[in-house]
């Protein structure tokens, strides 16, 4: 099979790895995957092997509800997520596939006092380090969103919105799928149905990492598995403070297009955008208690859509026809731990939680600069695992998702 067209498959089946390679990516998520193809591009790093123990994309890649946004409240934050919004807008091109990026504008409405208070914050930060952010009242986002009820049935009010206008959406499998294809095609070896079940470190450094496929030795490892983070870092000994929550998402049956933007209460506790296959996509708060599970529950849907007829009273005889979780990778500050570890070559790529699909073209790229330079880009250092220890957290829980 040629590389550049390797039919009739995205990359080739590899099955059996070598016995040793540059770099070893542990989880064929988006994350994985682009830190694959940009060492590869980037640094000219092509001995990598991804290990994937599904299938590439089955994870939160997957499961998520596509937003892809910068409207931070940090301006670590925001100079991050912006960088990988700017990627994401030329992304079909260069990976030369349809991610069916869609730029739609994002509204994160405010239904009292407080919390237009937080999004003027949040609009003077974007602001100030050039994000397209602003603050607007009720008429604009009738406007916007005319079949919107602004009362939300007389029970919350809408008071104003932080508007953002770069907001979209995306195609999440083909953004794993374009990278798994783009580092495939200059020699990454992506090995499905693959686990990693232990690390080899000696002395402080990672020497290799024990497979469901045997032994395979290198100097550098990735760990990018965002729910099953703790397993992984457990067998290096690296301590995080990350926790897993269930997040859980939903869709509609399809409908003629009638939703242009995608809105977010945090009030309200639901999200909402139409896909580009006419599926409301939507969304709730993380289940407030730590389980590592991907059930879904009646009592989610339930709840989500008596508050999306607060809002849409007209959807009331719309059916809902899948609903599925993804385990959320939390930290305490609502940012990600991004880097280098404690122990020699082995790279922390995690604590993505509710917030990391936007994030994919980012840091893959600066992981891959992190694992070829054995440091991290400034961009990330804000994200670094001593910052729970320095006290010296990048608190984002007010922009990081959906409601707190
Ligand atoms: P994943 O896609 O989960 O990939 C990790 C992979 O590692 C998995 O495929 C797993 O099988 C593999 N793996 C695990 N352990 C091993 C092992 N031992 N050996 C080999 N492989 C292993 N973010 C946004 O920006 N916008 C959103 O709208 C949004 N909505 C969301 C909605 C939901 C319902 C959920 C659950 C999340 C949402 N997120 C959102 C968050 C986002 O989905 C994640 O942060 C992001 O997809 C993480 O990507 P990843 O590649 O790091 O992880
Ligand atoms: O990060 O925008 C986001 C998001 C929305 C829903 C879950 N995460």
């Amino acid at each position: 099979l040629s590389r550049k067209h390797p039919a009739p498959r995205f990359f080739r089946d590899c099955t059996e790895p070598k016995k040793s390679y540059d770099a070893v990516i542990i989880g064929g998520g988006g994350h994985g995957l682009a830190a694959a193809y940009y060492l590869a591009k980037d640094h000219g790093i092509t001995n990598v092997a991804v290990l994937e123990k599904g299938y590439i994309g089955g994870g939160n890649t997957g499961r998520n509800t596509t937003i892809v946004r910068s409207n931070y409240l940090t301006p670590e934050g925001v100079n991050f997520y912006d960088a990988s919004v700017k990627i994401y807008e030329g992304l079909s091109e260069e990976l030369d596939i349809n991610l069916f990026y869609s730029t739609r504008g994002h509204f994160t409405l405010a239904h009292t006092e407080s919390a237009l208070r937080t999004m003027r914050w949040r609009a003077e930060v974007n602001k100030h380090v050039g994000v397209d952010s602003c603050v607007v009242g009720p008429d604009d986002i009738s406007r916007a969103c005319p079949q919107l009820d602004i009362s939300c049935s007389g029970k919350a009010p809408i008071l104003g919105a932080l508007y953002h206008g770069p907001g979209s959406i995306a195609r999440h499998d083909a953004v794993a799928w374009g990278y798994a294809r783009g580092a495939d095609s200059m020699g990454v070896e992506i090995f499905q149905n693959t686990e990693v079940t232990g690390l080899d470190i000696q002395s402080g450094k990672i020497k290799g990492v024990h497979t469901s496929r045997g032994y395979i030795a290198t100097n550098k490892v990735l760990s990018a598995v965002a729910g099953f983070t703790p397993r992984i870092t457990n067998m290096a000994g690296v301590d995080t403070p990350i926790v897993i929550h269930p997040l859980q998402a939903c869709v509609s049956e399809p409908m003629k297009p009638w939703l242009d933007t995608i809105l977010v209460s945090g009030s309200l506790h639901v999200y909402v955008s139409q896909s580009s296959r006419g599926e409301l996509v939507m969304g709730s708060s993380l289940d407030p208690y730590e389980v590592h599970s991907t059930r879904s529950s009646l009592d989610f849907v339930e709840g989500l859509t008596s508050h999306m007829l607060d809002m849409f009273p007209f959807l009331s005889n719309v059916k809902i026809v899948r609903q599925w979780a993804g385990m959320a990778d939390m930290t305490p500050d609502f940012s990600p731990i991004m880097g280098t570890t404690p122990v020699e070559g082995f790279y922390l790529d995690a604590g993505w939680g509710t917030w990391g699909f936007k994030a994919t073209p980012i840091s893959g790229k600066t992981m891959a600069a992190t694992m070829a330079n054995d440091q991290a880009p400034e961009l990330i250092k804000p994200f670094r695992l001593s910052r729970f220890e320095d006290y010296d957290l990048t608190g984002e829980k007010g922009a990081a998702s959906v409601g707190h």
